[in-house]
């Protein structure tokens, strides 16, 4: 009988070691906190994932930068330490300036301009990427970015000397051209950069400033809606590659639902921040005349900076976006 049991036993086991053997465990790092609904959009992803690989591929998400912090994932991801992660795209323009595609001021601010820009850029995005060892699965638009500030202003006469947190080459270049002083941080550090004083202005999404209660340090919300920052979920090359073409398939089945939720549910909610912004105290207007006349001036400048670097490539998704 025990002999019967323990060659029972041994059976069980080596149908759990055969079944895990197929199955893998994916761990993937977020950028973003728990809440944002990048981070909720992640979950559903992962859920998916599991349905459509009939539990192939098992996806834990680790939100707020709390397995690699938000610099840390895109390495991370290309040397396989995760085999998948999600971030900031544009963050990774100082790398490849063409990643910086959708940070282009006052070029696509609306959702659908956006999707029509992504469209225009997504196979040399994708070509560039491929390069750094990684496959987009899915991107999704932050809303619109605007400016922060802990008093009024009016112009660039207000902005001068101020320390303002950026978070990509791009938006500190915007703030230097507005006599401020740019320091990069990340959104999970954000509160702790205002509250110690290391910040005292940024640009971002009225989602990132609920996220952060901006209120208990910031007074001002200008909103400007200069562009819409994307984020993207990303794989490791060699991972991707590796897996057979049915799991592939479910993969970018729920990555495709995925981002298109993750876009609704950010046009959704784009007013809704902007109302918790104003409940908890701080004035939200649009950009006074002045003012914006001069964030569209050093816009212009900004696209014409990146189109040198970004070479052809660039030129040709402006090109193709403004053809559509
Ligand atoms: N929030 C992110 C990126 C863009 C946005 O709206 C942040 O501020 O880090």
């Amino acid at each position: 009988m025990k002999k019967i049991l323990s060659i029972l036993a041994s059976g069980v086991a080596g149908m759990t070691i055969a079944s895990s053997a197929m199955a893998e465990d994916w761990d993937m790092p977020m950028a973003y906190s728990a809440t944002n609904f990048h981070s909720e959009k992640g979950v559903e992803f992962a859920d998916k994932v599991r349905k459509y690989t009939n539990g192939k591929i098992n996806i834990t998400v680790h939100p707020g930068g709390s397995l690699f912090k938000g610099g840390e994932i895109k390495r991370a991801v290309q040397t396989g330490q995760a085999p998948i992660g999600e971030r900031f795209m544009s963050a990774h323009a100082n790398e490849v300036p063409l990643l910086g595609w959708d940070n282009l001021p006052f070029i696509a601010t609306t959702y659908e301009d956006n999707d029509k820009l992504w469209a225009a850029a997504k196979d040399k995005v994708n070509a560039a990427l491929s390069d750094l060892n990684l496959v987009a699965l899915y991107t999704c638009p932050w809303p619109g970015q605007g400016f922060y500030f802990k008093k009024p202003v009016t112009s660039s006469s207000d902005t001068k000397g101020v320390k303002f947190r950026s978070y990509n080459t791009a938006t500190a270049t915007f703030a230097e051209e507005l006599g401020m002083i740019p320091v990069q941080v990340e959104a999970a550090e954000l509160s702790q950069a205002l509250a110690t004083g290391v910040a005292e202005a940024f640009i971002s999404s009225g989602s990132t400033g609920y996220d952060r209660k901006v209120w208990e340090h910031l007074t001002h919300y200008y909103k400007v809606n200069a562009w819409l920052p994307r984020n993207y979920v990303m794989v490791n090359k060699g991972v991707w590659e590796a897996l057979d073409d049915a799991t592939k398939a479910g993969v970018q089945k729920a990555a495709d639902e995925t981002g298109a939720a993750c876009s609704a549910k950010s046009a959704e909610l784009a007013s809704w921040y902007f109302e918790q912004l104003a409940k908890n105290g701080m004035k939200v207007e649009d950009a006074g005349p002045d003012f914006l006349k001069e964030l569209q001036s050093i816009g212009s400048k900004m696209t014409a900076d990146w189109l040198k670097t970004a070479g052809a490539d660039g030129q040709a998704i402006l090109d193709a976006y403004k053809a559509n």
